[in-house]
């Protein structure tokens, strides 16, 4: 299968000759090419944003609320699909591609509808005069995603992005492009006006920073890794573009001895493993309290050594394939790197699979203990199912540890008391902290980290506010 750009309301084949292998990596198999496209398709798609935009813009927000949940209907009717596809394209199981990615993806649609429909502008008094603040379209916007959730985040920003009356051009990973093709069949079918939502196919040296550095473009939303959300920072800067940058992250799960063991290991677990620990909330450094320890460890490793590692499109698969023979090679690394820095592997290798899987990218869940809390391992992103457990004895120690890395994205502490609970999430500089569970959204609250993690929030009236220009117009009263 060859897919094609979208732009201006067609599927338009790419201007240049080259094309990206779309592999599936459970197996290695190439099962599609992506275009890879080339400045001038980035060109036309913007220039495709930006005739559509004034019309788009000046709708009320009710019509364009209308089209989100259009678009949701649209996604919903195709649930099972955009499963399969996403499940074939990460590698990761069906099941946490059907209830996590295909769920969120049309919810993430319907959401912003009916964020659109409550936002208002606000009304300031003054004693001699009022100020009317509205919110404006910014113009044409960049969307660049990456591949460990595809759909979810690509639909997390177009959503509140066309809803606050901009256009844009998309930039999938060029390494997971199935499901935002899907998403343009669907906007294509319900009959979008054209120009709104574009899409340009390629990789990030070609179409991403051509799309980043274009003069046309008035802002950029950017998910993916901290060195590249650097690069993306400095390409939007000369001209003062908006820009917000959700990057990586390296977060602590703080366990401590009063908590209840059964729901905090099954939590923990959780969170070090999902979608083989390449979720940028993926809790890979455990922090446990002494008196636990030894309880904790031998429950835990039971329960990591207890899941199923295997084919991605078996319903009781708990973890699928990395998503490249080169991130495995990095995860590789870092795994040799723990050992060199003292580490001990007390779970972890490599799964066995049938023979048809042998050339897709598989590891085992992996736990190492003995790292010093400094370790490169225990404070760089290994972004894989690799997981470091670190012991400490007092509160303040633990709140040391989890800040002691250069991101700050999110992190969990587990405790029978949740005033403690509290009190250390508090102490915690990451954007978000979970107290007894992990990945429980409520998508108006902010979403977004501090440090190397990140510049700016979305969810809710965050990305309401990113996708647009409060605008204020003060009037003197007679
Ligand atoms: O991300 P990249 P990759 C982390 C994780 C992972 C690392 C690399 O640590 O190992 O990032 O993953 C586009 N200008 N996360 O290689 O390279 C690129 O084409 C404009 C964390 O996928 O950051 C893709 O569409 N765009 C993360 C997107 O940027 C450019 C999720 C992300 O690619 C570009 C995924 C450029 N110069 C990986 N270079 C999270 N926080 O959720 C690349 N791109």
């Amino acid at each position: 299968m060859d897919l094609m750009n979208y732009i201006g309301g067609k599927f338009e084949r790419h201007s240049g000759e080259k094309w990206l292998d779309v592999e599936e990596p459970s197996t290695g198999n190439v099962f599609a090419r992506a275009p890879l496209s080339t400045p001038a398709d980035v060109d036309s798609a913007i220039l495709a944003a930006r005739k559509a935009q004034p019309k788009w813009g000046g709708m009320d927000g009710e019509e364009r609320a209308r089209w989100l949940d259009r678009i949701a209907d649209g996604l919903e009717s195709r649930y099972e699909e955009i499963a399969s596809l996403e499940s074939k394209d990460t590698g990761k199981p069906i099941s946490l591609a059907r209830t996590v990615d295909a769920h969120r993806s049309v919810v993430n649609f319907r959401f912003f509808a009916d964020e659109i429909r409550r936002h208002e502008g606000e009304i300031f008094e003054m004693a001699d005069s009022t100020n009317f603040v509205s919110y404006r379209p910014v113009g044409v916007g960049a969307l660049i995603t990456p591949w460990n959730l595809p759909l979810y985040l690509l639909s997390w920003k177009v959503a509140p992005a066309i809803g606050m009356g901009n256009t844009v051009v998309c930039k999938p990973s060029e390494l997971t492009p199935m499901t935002a093709n899907l998403l343009m069949e669907v906007i294509h079918e319900v009959g979008l006006p054209e120009g709104v939502v574009n899409l340009v196919h390629g990789d990030g040296l070609g179409a991403g920073s051509s799309l980043v550095s274009h003069d046309d473009v008035d802002l950029v939303s950017f998910t993916g890794g901290t060195s590249t959300g650097s690069k993306v920072a400095e390409a939007a800067a000369p001209q003062f573009k908006k820009l917000s940058l959700e990057l990586g992250g390296k977060n602590s799960s703080i366990v401590l001895e009063d908590c209840d063991i059964e729901s905090t290991i099954k939590g923990v677990v959780r969170s070090g493993f999902m979608n083989q620990g390449q979720v940028c909330l993926c809790g890979s450094r455990i922090l446990v309290q002494d008196g636990i320890y030894d309880e904790f460890m031998e429950r835990f490793i039971e329960e990591v050594e207890s899941m199923t590692v295997g084919d991605p499109s078996d319903e009781g698969t708990d973890l699928g394939a990395l998503i490249s023979a080169e991130h495995l090679r990095k995860v590789e690394g870092y795994i040799e790197l723990a050992k060199e820095e003292g580490g001990t592997i007390v779970t972890g290798g490599y799964p066995c699979l049938p023979e048809r899987l042998s050339n897709g990218n598989w590891i085992a869940p992996t736990v190492i203990t003995g790292l010093s809390v400094d370790s490169r391992c225990s404070t760089e992103e290994i972004f894989g199912p690799v997981v470091s457990v670190h012991r400490f004895s007092k509160d303040s120690e633990a709140i040391g540890i989890a800040n002691n890395t250069r991101y700050g994205l999110a992190g969990s502490v587990w405790t029978g008391d949740l005033e403690r609970g509290r009190r250390i999430a508090d102490s915690i500089h990451t954007g978000m902290v979970w107290v007894n569970t992990w990945l429980h959204r409520d998508l108006r609250a902010p979403f977004g980290g501090v440090k190397d993690s990140g510049v700016g929030r979305e969810g809710g009236k965050w990305s309401l506010g990113f996708f647009s220009e409060a605008t204020n117009v003060c009037v003197k009263h007679d």
